[in-house]
This record gives C-alpha cells, sequence and structure tokens, in this order.
C-alpha cells in the first residue's frame, strides 16, 4: 500500500496524479502547516528534510519526486514514461528539468517571500528570478510551436509535472506570461481525469489564465 504525505499544489501533486494515472491503491497524508511554521515532529521523522513529495511504500520511504515518479511509472508499465531509448530518454531530460531546474528556479522566488515577505517585490535578486522564469516558460512556448506536448505527440510524466509548477506561478509577485500553445498544453494536461482527480482531492484550483 502506498501512502502518499503532501501539501495541496506543490510538487507532490504530479505524484498524487501519476497514483491516479496507473490505477495505484494509496492513502493520502495533508502534512501543510501555516507559512514559515516548521514541519509536524511526526513527518520530520519520515522526512528529517521537511519537504513534499514523499511516497510510503508500506514501511520503504522514498522521497525526490523524480526518483517517485520514475519508480512508479517503472512499477506500472505506463506510455507516460517510454520504455527505453531515445524516447524514453528525452522524457527524462524533460522530467529533469521540470524536477531540477524549473522548480528550483520558482524555489528561488518562494525562498525570498519567506524571509522578506511583500518587501521580497523590491530585493533587487527578485526581478531576475522572475525573468528566469520567464525564460523558461518562452523557451517552452517556443518548443511547443511544432508539438501537443514536449515530448511531441504523446503526453509524459514531465508534461503533467511542469503543468503542476506552472500553477505556482500566480503566487509570484510579478506577472509570469505564458503563449497561446504553452496555455493550449496546460488545458491537455489539466483535462486528464486523473489530473482532474488529484486537484479535486487536495482541494487546489488551477488559476493559470487559460
Ligand atoms: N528536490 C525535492 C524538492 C522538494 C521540494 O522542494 N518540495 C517543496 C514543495 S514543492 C517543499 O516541500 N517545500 C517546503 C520545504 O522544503 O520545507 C524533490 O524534487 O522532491
Amino acid at each position: 500500500m502506498y501512502t502518499l504525505y503532501y501539501t495541496p499544489g506543490a510538487c507532490s501533486l504530479a505524484i498524487h496524479a501519476v497514483l491516479n494515472e496507473v490505477g495505484a491503491e494509496f492513502k493520502i497524508e495533508n502534512v501543510a502547516v501555516p507559512n514559515g511554521q516548521p514541519r509536524s515532529p511526526e513527518f520530520l521523522k519520515i522526512n528529517p528534510r521537511g519537504s513534499v513529495p514523499v511516497l510510503k511504500i508500506d514501511d520503504f520511504v522514498m522521497r525526490e519526486g523524480a526518483a517517485i515518479l520514475t519508480y512508479l511509472l517503472e512499477t506500472h508499465k505506463n506510455p507516460l514514461l517510454p520504455e527505453s531509448g531515445l524516447e524514453r530518454a528525452v522524457a527524462l531530460e524533460w522530467l529533469c528539468f521540470a524536477n531540477s531546474t524549473l522548480h528550483p528556479a520558482y524555489a528561488r522566488c518562494f525562498f525570498q517571500h519567506r524571509v522578506l515577505g511583500d518587501e521580497a517585490k523590491d530585493n533587487p535578486l527578485y526581478k531576475p528570478a522572475i525573468a528566469q522564469i520567464q525564460k523558461h516558460w518562452d523557451e517552452i512556448e517556443e518548443h511547443l510551436q511544432t508539438r501537443d506536448y514536449l515530448c511531441d505527440k504523446n503526453c509524459t510524466v514531465a508534461d503533467i509535472l511542469i503543468t503542476v509548477i506552472a500553477n505556482w506561478s500566480v503566487m509570484m509577485k510579478e506577472t509570469i506570461n505564458f503563449g497561446s500553445r504553452t496555455k493550449a498544453f496546460f488545458t491537455r494536461v489539466i483535462s486528464r481525469p486523473s489530473f482532474q482527480k488529484a486537484l479535486a482531492a487536495e482541494q487546489v484550483t488551477y488559476k493559470v489564465n487559460l
């Protein structure tokens, strides 16, 4: 039995959607705490890093979203992660981009929000951090000119994680702009029943202006 530890709308939402995609049986545990508060001692015992997602597989604790997603899609064979060759490499490249490039770009802003509150916007490092995020979305818009999904015609796990991350844009203190191809892409991804079901269970609204 799987248990997913999550906070609503965080990167753990991608794991939640993928658990739905593969038809796994799972429980969910909301470990959200008010802004700036430490996680509960119970959760810190499970993950001393304090971050979500955590997936418990019976008593085995797995952390790091990209590892969890890859594990789930290998264990429950699913087209969201192609099985081999360049197709798989490209899907993993985009998954790594989402997890290790785009996610940290947002994290740089969240860190400033946490430390500086409303004054983050006036911090000289804020605008450059937003510009970096915008640059990534501009690249994605360009990439999607000839494709429905990041890996061309089929939805992969990377599309799910990237669409989750996009929804954090409304929390930024500067506007992030999405091109029309990117918005159409989000619409395709969020219309998947797995994504809808995860949003509803976490009581999260998809707020990107589509
Ligand atoms: N590298 C980790 C990053 C996880 C991460 O930063 N999660 C965020 C939510 S999207 C979090 O829990 N932040 C709060 C914290 O670290 O206390 C992963 O990909 O799983």
